[in-house]
Order: structure tokens, then sequence, then C-alpha cells
């Protein structure tokens, strides 16, 4: 098989680029990478040194690929399937892009400082910065639920990455960070549809054996 994604079903950004694939049943080979394994984490870092996956590597176009945005334009462009996640027309693309941008960037990368706190030793935490990213993924939702008022999906009238990005980053950050019901109904009903959605059922299941692992 072409395809071969390196990837943990926990992680967050990993799931962004599961629902691409599922939303198209594209063929791949999944990779499971323990980052916690020293020799698995080598073995990793061999092929992206940055050692944050997703990672897709095709081997039909020599390609490996790194960023689960990148990923999913590649997918796209390379791989196409009846779910067309990144439109054609360039006004629509724009506003995916932005959306992309703004679920990983402002709701994603907090939602990640949150949690990654809470690994941190005693001694050496970031109250502060936990605050300031809690605030941000607050204004961010705050905005969505204005946003998302009489919409189906975040951009247009299909499912696109937009969606892709907001699935994780939302089930994430209402699991650890910003509890949505109640203070943001119409993105906790969005989460609802995307939750819904086949492909990120599937990814959930699949995740849901690890959940425990998540610090609380
Ligand atoms: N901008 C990257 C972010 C990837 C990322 O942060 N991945 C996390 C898992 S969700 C990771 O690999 N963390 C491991 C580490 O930082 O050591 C993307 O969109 O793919």
């Amino acid at each position: 098989m072409a395809l071969t994604l390196y990837y943990h079903p926990l992680s967050s950004f990993c799931m962004k680029a599961l629902i691409a694939l599922y939303e198209n049943d594209t063929a791949f080979t999944p990779h499971l990478v323990n980052l916690m394994d020293p020799a698995d984490n080598a073995a990793f870092k061999k092929i992206w040194p940055i050692g944050k996956f997703p990672v897709l590597r095709d081997d039909a176009r020599g390609e490996t690929i790194p960023e689960s945005t990148i990923i999913i334009e590649y997918l796209d462009r390379h791989y196409p399937g009846r779910a067309k996640l990144v439109p054609d027309d360039p006004d629509l693309v724009r506003a995916v892009r932005l959306q992309d941008r703004f679920f990983d960037l402002h709701v994603h990368v907090p939602m990640q400082k949150v949690v990654g706190d809470r690994l941190r030793p005693a001694g050496n935490k970031d109250p502060l910065g936990v605050d300031q990213a809690r605030d941000l993924i607050k204004t961010a939702c705050g905005m969505l639920d204005r946003d998302l008022a009489g919409k189906t999906w975040a951009v247009g009238d299909n499912f696109t990455m937009a969606d892709c990005s907001a699935a994780p980053a939302l089930f994430y950050a209402d699991m650890t960070a910003v509890p949505l019901a109640g203070a943001y109904d119409n993105v906790a009903r969005y989460l609802a549809r995307l939750k819904a959605r086949p492909s990120y059922a599937r990814v959930l299941t699949e995740a849901e054996p690890y959940f425990k692992m998540v610090p609380k």
C-alpha cells in the first residue's frame, strides 16, 4: 500500500488527518508510534526529526508529508475521493483555510497548553500561560458561537477540511479546558454533529481505549 500514516489514536492532530482519510475511504497503512518508547521515538525522528505527528509517507510518489493541514491538502490533490475537503472555488478555499487556521491556532494549540501543563512536574507549572490559553479558547468559542448560528458545517454547505480541524480541537477543548454546553450552545451542537459524522465517530471509537491516558 502506497500510503502510511505515522500517528497515535489519542493525538488530536492525528485525528484531524484520520478524519480526512476516513471521509474518502482512502487506503493507507496505520503505523502507530509510541513516543514514550525510546526506540519508537528514535525511529520516528529519522522520518521527521521534529518528532510531531501526524506524518504521511507516500511511497508511490516518494514524498514524506508532515503537518495535518498539508496532509489533507496533499490527499485532496493526489488521492481525491467523494468528499471534496478542499473546495476548488478560490474564495471558498480561502475561507476553509482561514477556519482551519482558526481552529488550529486559537482552539487546538491553547487546548494542548492546558492539557500539557498537567503533565509538567510540580514547581514547573505555568498557571498564567494556562489562564491565557483558556481565555483564548473562550474568545474563539464566543466568535464561533455567533458564526455557527443556523449553520451545519464550518464553511459553506459541505463538510470540509475546516470541519476536520474543528472536530478534535473542540472535542478535547470541551473535555479538558472549556465545557461548551450552556456557555456556547451553537458550538456544543456543532460538536455533537461532528461526533455523529461517521468518519469522526470511527476515530473516536478507535481512540476510546486510550482516553484513560488523557491527564485530568
Ligand atoms: N502543527 C502540527 C502539530 C502536530 C502536533 O502538535 N502533534 C502532537 C500530537 S497532537 C505531537 O506530536 N506531540 C508530540 C510532541 O510534541 O512531542 C500539525 O498540524 O500536524
